[in-house]
């Protein structure tokens, strides 16, 4: 297992200690090196240098053709710890036919990760609506077929990038998009109640090393969701699914809350069954036109992050894309375009939302310089029966 703690020395730490020099002193600079990061002056600093002192990943989504060598790869290393692969790594990408899988998107993107000393969350094996299941999977009815092609594809992909990544997003939104109950998804419907938690330990057994995450849309503001999915976790664990970590997407639908207690209040809900929490697909759209909304999206994602500062094994905030012209959003239908959710505009300019996310890292990272360390919480749950779909 590589969760023993929250506050891990992996990548991120050796990048901190070169970037830092001694963690808690004045910052040293080797010579010929770029401009060191000094918290107290939060524009010598990036996201990624301000969360590796803090011991979390800050993260983003990105598609394989965003990775290439140009304005977006440089982006993505400069700033971000942790790459979320946006559609790479899906099961219509990576698996489209029966026994037939693809991986070349996925090594694109897995690859630009390590070159750049930046950990993966592997999204995602098992997503629950049919919308983004593959037809061919939907078509199977007999549960034992359907258990042996889900455990084919688990087995397959988490294997194809055991030591390559650090966690999977096991289990995507196992809960209905707007509602409290599972979610109308084949896999719930032919499986036999159980199959979330053999998946887990499938993935398992293929990939000791990686955290192994369940990620949920909507828990921050669908009425009920939160509980329902405490719920669902709790009933998890119970059943020994070997769950490290809880996944907030936090596609928030405006620039309203959330509020820092309440919110942190719910991450804590994760981190008091041992788990850890993250906050996994962040975007904030405001309406177009007029710059007065990006104060407010500023705002907004600072209570996000400083909701998750908050809570000691809050350990990661990813946003959902990179700049505004990239984002899914636009392409929904729900929103009016552009919506410009994200850290940078179209042009790889910081939006003043990137100035307050890296002003409260710095902030926290000088509250910690000046405060005594954090203490971890307990470690994950690894009971590991084994895959009986
Ligand atoms: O951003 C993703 C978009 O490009 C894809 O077309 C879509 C369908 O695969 O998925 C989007 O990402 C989703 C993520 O995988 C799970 N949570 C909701 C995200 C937005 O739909």
């Amino acid at each position: 297992m590589s969760s023993g703690g929250f506050r891990r020395v992996g990548v991120v730490g050796v990048a901190a200690a070169l970037v830092f020099g001694v963690v808690g002193a004045v910052p040293l600079r080797p010579a010929g090196a770029a401009v060191v990061c000094d918290p107290a002056v939060p524009e010598t600093c990036t996201l990624r240098q301000l969360a590796d002192e803090l011991g979390i990943r800050i993260g983003a989504s990105a598609e394989a053709d965003e990775v290439e060598p140009g304005p977006y790869a440089d982006t993505l290393g400069r700033e971000f710890s942790s790459l979320t692969p946006e559609n790479a790594l899906k099961w219509y990408t990576t698996n489209p036919a029966p026994g037939v899988f693809d991986f070349d998107d996925g090594d694109a993107v897995v690859g630009f990760a390590t070159t750049n000393a930046m950990e993966v969350r592997a999204h995602t094996l098992v997503w629950t609506q049919d919308t983004y299941t593959p037809d061919w999977v939907k078509a199977v009815n007999d549960p034992d077929e359907l258990a042996q092609w889900v455990a084919q594809h688990v087995v397959t992909v988490a294997g194809r990038y055991a030591g390559q990544v650090q966690r999977w997003d096991v289990i995507n939104e196992p809960l209905a998009t707007a509602g409290t109950a599972l979610s109308d998804s084949v896999f719930h419907r032919v499986l036999p109640p159980g199959w979330m938690a053999s998946v887990f330990s499938a993935v398992r057994a293929v990939d000791p090393d990686a955290e192994l995450w369940i990620n949920e849309y909507g828990t921050d503001w669908v009425p009920g969701k939160h509980e329902a999915f405490v719920a669902l976790v709790r009933d998890l664990l119970a059943a020994g699914a070997p769950i490290d970590g809880v996944g907030l997407q936090v596609h928030r639908p405006s620039v309203d809350g959330p509020d820092v207690a309440a919110f942190s209040q719910q991450l804590r809900d994760f981190t008091d069954l041992g788990l850890e929490v993250a906050i996994t697909e962040l975007d904030i759209p405001i309406p177009p036109g007029g710059d007065a909304a990006l104060l407010d999206q500023a705002q907004a994602y600072r209570r996000v992050v400083a909701s998750c500062l908050a809570v000691p094994g809050c350990t990661e905030i990813t946003v959902w894309g990179v700049t505004d012209a990239n984002t899914w959003l636009d392409g929904l239908g729900v929103f009016p375009t552009p919506t410009r959710p994200l850290l940078f505009d179209d042009g790889f300019a910081a939006k003043p939302a990137y100035d307050e996310v890296r002003a409260v890292l710095a902030e926290a990272v000088l509250a910690r310089r000046a405060g005594p360390p954090v203490d971890a919480p307990t470690g994950p749950v690894t009971a590991a029966p084994a895959f009986t779909g």
